[in-house]
């Protein structure tokens, strides 16, 4: 064994990648970022105790965060950017400890005396990163129940971590969010906490997932305006084009404003969908809609788009050798690549510069027709519940039989297409509900509508799921029913990366019972804590389509 990764859907037999990344991760990026998290709790762990003083700075918070985003599946491959931020993160961590030593000791009269967890004392050079971060990573944990229970905050924190960073670039954020981000990664240090303190934290991280998406949806609204019912182009026009994917609107914004009016097309690309649904770029006549199809097809949409391509977020797939597209190929933010251009952060009150990709996109052929057609979506709570009125008419009227849940990520395992048989094979009489990438296994199949509501109303982003519950808690409420599991609402989600994490964490917390998930449990459940997860919220694995189909149907 010469890693070891259970953190997303696709790991190794469902157990662990122990000897490189189903993804693409190899061994050594795995070390240094199980560095990069060590370090980070224990810059947690000091930021905590400094809270006990009174003493909070979200900055520091927000460099946790942006610290966990870079590990997150599919968002940076690149070593030396990791490298740089451990350094960082000891330096940080070493300023905040002197401070709370002084502190301590202008309160008690002698040094703090807490024997300290490795992580707060550690140092290490560079060339030393590699072996050190080999011995700190997930299996340091030696209890496999402690190890998933601990594994599971920190992974619901990375979803949580990635959805505040997008609210802190709109300037935006909630300091129950930022202080638990530290007290949640410091407590995975703590071995005197018991198995039930650790569950309490698992619940708690998942109502701090329902407070950043609430933030993040604000955020966003207030930004850009409330997501509209919106026709999207799937096809191309006549211009080059740059093509933008993952999930950072305010990349997306300064890009739009940078390129307009140079006689260069806009497209988005996976999860940077639903930013057609923004009224905020629709003034842009340069933004010509969406390209291509969820992240893991990007290997042949890149190749194909021939214009460059911006990663803001997650989900990037290492490039194979036959791939042409590294020299149009740039990052920024969280995410990095080895040969790929990284556009660097924004300074105070200055936008990023995006002049470099708008230059050679006027170099570029346009993008190669992929299909024809247009995508539907922009259903977000604004919208669903301007239309209340009309859905609970045809709820009451048995014209609306049920909703199903069918947010989340999509993923490259050909079991996924259970998914897009669900959607063809749901009778239809019943509305699906979708956000994230999960919705590209059936968005642009022909399912129709009922009197005028589309069959399938995409909320958004995967972050947008919080829209959808907002959707059932108000229509539990509409329909006076004491229980939001009373409504004829089911759940069917798809899971990959570590925000879906944070993303179905907050659904249990918010009480919504029975979620079927798939196509598998997660890796990191242990056979204990799945059975206590199992029993108390009844989530269950996905089966087959028709068994699904009957279960769900029968409430
Ligand atoms: Fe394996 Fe997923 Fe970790 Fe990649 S992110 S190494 S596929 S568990
Ligand atoms: Fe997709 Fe990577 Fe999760 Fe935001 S882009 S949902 S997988």
């Amino acid at each position: 064994m010469s890693m070891f990764c259970y953190q997303c859907q696709e790991t190794s037999r469902n157990l662990g990648c122990t000897m490189q990344g189903v993804c693409g991760k190899k061994d050594t990026l795995c070390h240094l970022m199980d560095l990069l998290i060590y370090g980070l709790k224990g810059l947690a762990w000091v930021s905590t105790k400094l809270h006990e003083y009174g003493k909070y700075y979200p900055e520091d918070s927000l460099f946790v965060m942006q610290g966990l985003f870079r590990t997150i599946t599919n968002a940076n491959w690149d070593e030396k950017a990791i490298e740089l931020v451990i350094g960082e993160a000891i330096e940080l961590r070493d300023k905040r400890f002197a401070e709370l030593d002084a502190l301590y000791i202008a309160k008690h009269g002698k040094p703090c005396p807490l024997p300290p967890p490795e992580a707060v004392t550690f140092h290490v050079k560079p060339e030393e990163y590699q072996s050190f971060g080999d011995k700190v990573g997930v299996l340091r944990t030696e209890n496999e129940d402690v190890r998933s229970l601990r594994e599971t905050i920190i992974y619901g924190i990375k979803g949580i971590s990635a959805y505040g960073d997008h609210a802190a670039m709109l300037g935006y954020f909630d300091d129950d969010v930022n202080k638990f981000v530290m007290e949640g990664m410091a407590a995975t240090l703590d071995d005197n906490k018991t198995a039930e303190e650790l569950t309490a934290l698992v619940i708690k991280t998942g109502e701090h997932a329902v407070k950043v998406m609430a933030k993040l949806d604000e955020a966003n609204t207030k930004t850009y305006g409330n997501p509209e019912p919106t026709h999207v182009n799937i096809g191309v026009r006549s211009n080059p084009g740059i093509l933008v994917s993952g999930h950072d609107l305010k990349d997306f914004e300064e890009l739009l404003k940078q390129s307009e009016g140079s006689g260069v097309d806009i497209y988005t690309h996976s999860e940077m969908l639903p930013a057609n649904y923004y009224p905020a770029f629709k003034k842009y006549k340069h933004f010509a809609g969406n390209y291509g199809s969820s992240w893991w097809h990007q290997l042949e949409d890149f190749e194909n788009f021939n214009g460059p391509i911006l990663m803001t977020t997650n989900c990037i797939v290492p490039l194979r050798k036959e791939q042409t597209y590294l020299n149009r190929f740039f990052t920024t933010g969280m995410t990095g690549y080895p040969g790929a251009k990284h556009i660097p952060d924004r300074q105070p009150g200055k936008e990023k510069d995006f002049s470099e990709l708008i230059a050679l996109a006027k170099t570029c052929q346009p993008p190669k027709e992929l299909e024809t057609g247009e995508i539907v979506g922009g259903f977000g709570h604004a919208t669903v519940l301007s239309l209340a009125d009309k859905v609970i008419e045809a709820v009451k009227a048995g014209a609306i039989k049920r909703f199903v849940v069918m947010a989340g990520c999509d993923g490259r395992m050909p079991s996924r297409k259970y998914f897009t048989e669900v959607a063809e094979k749901l009778p239809k009489d019943t509305i699906i509900l979708t956000a994230g990438c999960a919705k590209y296994r059936y968005i642009k199949l022909p399912l129709g509508d009922i009197g005028g509501i589309p069959r399938v109303l995409d909320a958004g982003q995967c972050n947008d799921s919080y829209s959808l519950a907002v959707i059932a808690l108000k229509l539990k409420e509409a329909f006076g029913l004491d229980d939001v599991n009373k409504l004829p609402l089911s759940f069917d989600l798809a899971w990959y990366e570590q925000k879906a994490v944070a993303v179905l964490l907050a659904l249990l917390s918010l009480g919504f019972k029975n979620i079927q998930l798939g196509p598998t449990l997660p890796g990191f459940l242990s056979p204990n804590v799945a059975k206590v997860i199992v029993d108390t919220f009844g989530l269950h694995q996905t089966t087959n389509p028709d068994d699904d189909i009957r279960a769900m149907l029968a409430g």
